[in-house]
């Protein structure tokens, strides 16, 4: 996608934008090699389902299970480098007035990209917390799945909202606030399926926000959205910048 495939009414927008929301999904991680939740898994994980994973009940039933399978994905997103999608999301935050980047994504890519406000809805993986104090522990290097928590013992969990756990209090408040005030809100590289997240888009058209998805795919959001950039957000995202600063 160039620069010319933007809209020129989006264009002209974005310009006289004060405040604009970013929502992020697993997508916008895809082209950084950390595959999406609904890509077939590699390897061991290929038998089983993210959505029978990310669960306290699966970490009740087999927490070392649970454990290993967030060590290979903070293996797998150690690796991973942010592309040009990311910057351009820094590059926006660095020129508008207000910026609030809202990710579903617990990979942490974000913030190793330079982008400074963001709301992690669903935690991030690289931070371990204790199961019964829920205080950040740094689990060091240890062979034991999970480690014990060196205040009380229970066992470490990583420091994610699994699905049936409420999202951090501040995150879902301060997202949605940020949604209900925003002139533009962009929905980037997520299926719009997991709630509450996917109820922003909703806030920000509610509140008279302009709504843009960035999707190489259709999504639930599709038909309600007042522009739909389809293609991926690597491509996307700097065309958006260059066509809005050039
Ligand atoms: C809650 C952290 C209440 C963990 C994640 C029925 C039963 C049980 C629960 C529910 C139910 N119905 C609804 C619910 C609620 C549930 C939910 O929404 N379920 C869905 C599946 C129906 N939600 C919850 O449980 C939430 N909590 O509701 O609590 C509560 C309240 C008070 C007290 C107690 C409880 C918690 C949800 C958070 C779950 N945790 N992650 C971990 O990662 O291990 S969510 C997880 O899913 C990831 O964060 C990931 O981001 C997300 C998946 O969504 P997407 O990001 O959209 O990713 P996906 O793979 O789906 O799509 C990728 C998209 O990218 C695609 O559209 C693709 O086309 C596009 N794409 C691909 N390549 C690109 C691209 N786009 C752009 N560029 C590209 N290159």
């Amino acid at each position: 996608m160039n620069d010319t495939d933007i809209p020129d009414s989006l264009v002209r927008t974005m310009r006289l934008a004060r405040s604009v929301v970013a929502l992020t999904g697993a997508g916008v991680s895809a082209e950084s090699g950390v595959p999406t939740f609904r890509e077939a898994q590699t390897g061991l994980w290929q038998f089983y389902d993210p959505m029978d994973l990310a669960t306290p009940e699966a970490f009740e039933r087999d927490p070392q299970l649970v454990w290993k399978w967030y060590e290979w994905r903070r293996r797998l997103v150690g690796t991973a480098e942010p592309h040009g999608g990311y910057r351009a999301l820094v590059d926006l935050e660095d020129r508008l007035p207000s910026f609030s980047l809202v990710t579903q994504n617990v990979d942490g890519l974000h913030q190793r990209a330079g982008s400074r406000n963001v709301i992690e809805l669903h935690g991030n993986i690289t931070r371990s917390i204790c199961s019964v104090e829920r205080t950040t522990v740094d689990p060091g290097i240890t062979e034991l799945a999970p480690p014990p928590c060196p205040q009380c013992g229970a066992s470490l969990r990583p420091d994610v909202v699994w699905f049936g756990e409420a999202l951090p209090a501040t995150a879902i408040l301060d997202a949605t606030e940020a949604a209900r005030s925003c002139d533009v809100l962009f929905s980037i590289g997520t299926s719009s399926l997991v709630q509450p997240a996917a109820s922003l888009p909703e806030e920000a058209t509610r509140a008279g926000a302009i709504v843009v998805e960035i999707n190489p795919e259709e999504t639930p959001l599709s038909s309600r959205a007042d522009y739909v950039l389809r293609g991926p957000a690597g491509k996307v995202l700097p065309a958006l910048v260059n066509a809005i600063y050039r």
